[in-house]
């Protein structure tokens, strides 16, 4: 596909056309309405959205099992931006879970008057931009990576699907105080699911059994997801997602940014950070 039909631009964002429009990100951007008991998903992509997916309708289903294995995960928890977001969300009864990649600028307009709550998942940068190459090579509807140097070129200099890593964190961090919005890295999911669940289940008001907890730890350990036809994207079909020559659930784990960033890439990636992140008050992935 040539370049300018893989992507279109909104808003100064690159996004793929497969799964997004002007109609679609204008539907979201202007006349979503978004209700008070909405909880949205909001990560920058390949932060683990796909494992929120899967650990929030398990929340509200208090470790039922039946809505991860019978509903894939992009109807479980739609994308609000994508062509299927109108249609899946618009009449689905609340409360609504949905999934969204946006910057809070491009929120929806009725999102600021809400008490709608977002879940933000973060992820080491690195970790992330190392999972999108991958990601890369595997969909055939984005655009080609190039070498992994000149990803990272594009990486930092925010050319890529839904723009700067830095953009992303610095639009939502600056909110992490208020009551409705709640911040949880992918490395904490990784080192106690069970801290992560109770503090999820508190922000919610969902009080999860003793049972709940043990069968969510379960459900969302990445060997499992990796199994669950319903999470790890093995329905798209080949052209889309060859899967066999690496799997979208692909390590499942943190920095492996390190098998892959030469010392002149870490440095470099280290001091473009620092300039990013100048003046946030953001403890997370310094080095
Ligand atoms: S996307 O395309 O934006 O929806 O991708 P996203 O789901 O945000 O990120 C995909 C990465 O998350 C990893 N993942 C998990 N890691 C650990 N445990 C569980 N259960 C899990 N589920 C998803 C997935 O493997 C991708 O990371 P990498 O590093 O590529 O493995």
């Amino acid at each position: 596909m040539a370049e300018e039909q893989v992507n279109i631009v909104f808003e100064g964002l690159l996004l793929p056309t497969h799964v997004h429009s002007e109609e679609s990100l204008r539907y979201a951007r202007e006349r979503f309405h978004v209700r008070d008991d909405d909880v949205f998903i909001v990560t920058y992509p390949k932060s683990g959205t796909t494992w929120m997916q899967e650990i929030l309708p398990l929340i509200y289903s208090n470790g039922d099992l039946t809505p991860v294995q019978t509903i894939p995960n992009w109807q479980r928890v739609p994308w609000l931006e994508q062509k299927t977001g109108k249609s899946l969300l618009e009449d689905r009864p609340s409360p609504r879970l949905i999934t969204t990649h946006l910057t809070y600028h491009l929120m929806p307009k009725s999102f600021n008057t809400s008490k709608a709550k977002v879940v933000y998942v973060t992820r080491n940068p690195k970790d992330a931009l190392v999972s999108s190459f991958h990601y890369h090579n595997l969909a055939t509807f984005l655009d080609n990576p190039g070498t992994f140097e000149e990803f990272i070129q594009k990486f930092l200099a925010g050319n890529v699907m839904f723009g700067s890593w830095f953009d992303h964190i610095k639009s939502w961090w600056p909110r992490k105080d208020q009551d409705n919005i709640l911040f949880i890295t992918y490395e904490d999911l990784l080192q106690d699911m069970r801290s992560v669940l109770l503090k999820l289940g508190e922000f919610l008001g969902k009080q999860l059994s003793d049972d709940a907890i043990e069968t969510i730890v379960a459900q969302t350990k990445f060997s499992n997801m990796r199994q669950n036809k319903m999470s790890n994207y093995s329905f798209v079909p080949k052209e889309l997602m060859d899967q066999e020559k690496t799997n979208f659930l692909r390590k499942g784990i943190s920095g492996d940014w390190k098998n892959h960033f030469t010392t002149a890439q870490t440095e470099h990636f280290n001091s473009v950070y620092s300039q990013e992140m100048k003046g946030v008050d953001f403890p997370f992935y310094k080095d």
